[in-house]
């Protein structure tokens, strides 16, 4: 497809982010040393079993980590906002999907922004389906904003062996990309670890981490530093290219 310029329509670009975006906005990532589930059990808070077996635990863990959000030193650092300065400036399609299930994308204006793991801040009612705002503490069973119901809502997050949120928009994203990003993600949970095979051999990949996740290999580029400092210096030069 080209522009009346002439010039070739810029590829769509599909970012895809990890917890490591959000470390240095003082959010724990999952897997480094002092990361989520070095502190707790995947099977303990993060699966549907967990829930059933012991829902009270489950919410507290959840409870906990959006009481973080309300935290004013937690906020979107640059990462964050070269994303999305990137959302708005892109000419091309765009997609952000974060595996991340914090706000920061949100509060820092992304917009073509998708939670494949959902997010905290919603929570979903098991009586009516309605997703809305969270409570900020769901252990006390308040009542659904809906459907008034007490005791109904979990925390609007996949959990493992749940199946992620958005994947057709997804697939038909990385169908049509000609770039795929992939930040902040040690590329160790599936579908999302996935992605840059799918793509890889007819889109230009890169990966921006602190260091080599699982599936570095895979990329044609991989940089290594953080992402404060990453992301806004691949941003400029990505919009430059661009001419955007
Ligand atoms: C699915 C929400 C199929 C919860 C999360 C057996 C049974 C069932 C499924 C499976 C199974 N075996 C394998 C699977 C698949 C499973 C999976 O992949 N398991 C892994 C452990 C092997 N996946 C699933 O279950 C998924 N669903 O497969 O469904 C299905 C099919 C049909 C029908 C039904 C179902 C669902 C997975 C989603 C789970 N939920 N999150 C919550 O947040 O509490 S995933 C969890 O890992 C986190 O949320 C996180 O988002 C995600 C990925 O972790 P990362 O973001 O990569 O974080 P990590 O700490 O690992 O890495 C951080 C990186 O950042 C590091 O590389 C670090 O170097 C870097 N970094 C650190 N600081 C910085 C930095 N980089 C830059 N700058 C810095 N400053």
């Amino acid at each position: 497809m080209t522009r009346p310029s002439g010039a070739a329509a810029p590829p769509g670009a599909v970012v895809l982010t990890g917890a490591g975006v959000s470390r240095e906005s003082g959010l724990s990532t999952f897997r480094d040393p002092d990361g989520v589930w070095r502190r707790v059990r995947i099977e303990d808070v993060a699966t549907p079993e967990a829930f059933a077996r012991d829902p009270a635990r489950v919410q507290e863990f959840y409870d906990a980590r959006r009481a973080q959000l309300a935290d004013p030193a937690v906020r979107p650092n640059a990462a964050h906002r070269a994303l999305a300065e990137l959302d708005r400036r892109w000419p091309g399609d765009f997609l952000l999907v974060t595996q991340n299930v914090d706000d920061l994308h949100g509060r820092a204006g992304s917009e073509r922004l998708l939670h494949m793991h959902g997010e905290l801040a919603k929570a979903r009612c098991l009586r009516c389906g309605a997703v809305e705002r969270s409570p900020p503490r769901l252990a006390d069973s308040p009542p659904c904003p809906a459907c008034g119901e007490r005791g109904g809502l979990r925390p609007h997050v996949v959990w493992f062996g749940e199946m992620p949120l958005g994947m057709e928009r997804i697939e038909e994203a990385l169908a049509r990309c000609g770039l795929f990003v992939s930040i902040g993600t040690s590329g160790s949970v599936y579908p999302a670890a996935g992605f840059v095979a799918t793509v890889r051999g007819r889109a230009r990949t890169v990966e921006l981490n602190l260091e080599p996740s699982e599936g570095s290999a895979l990329f044609d580029e991989a940089r290594q530093g953080p992402a404060t400092r990453l992301v806004p210096e691949f941003v400029d030069a990505l919009l430059r290219d661009a001419g955007a």
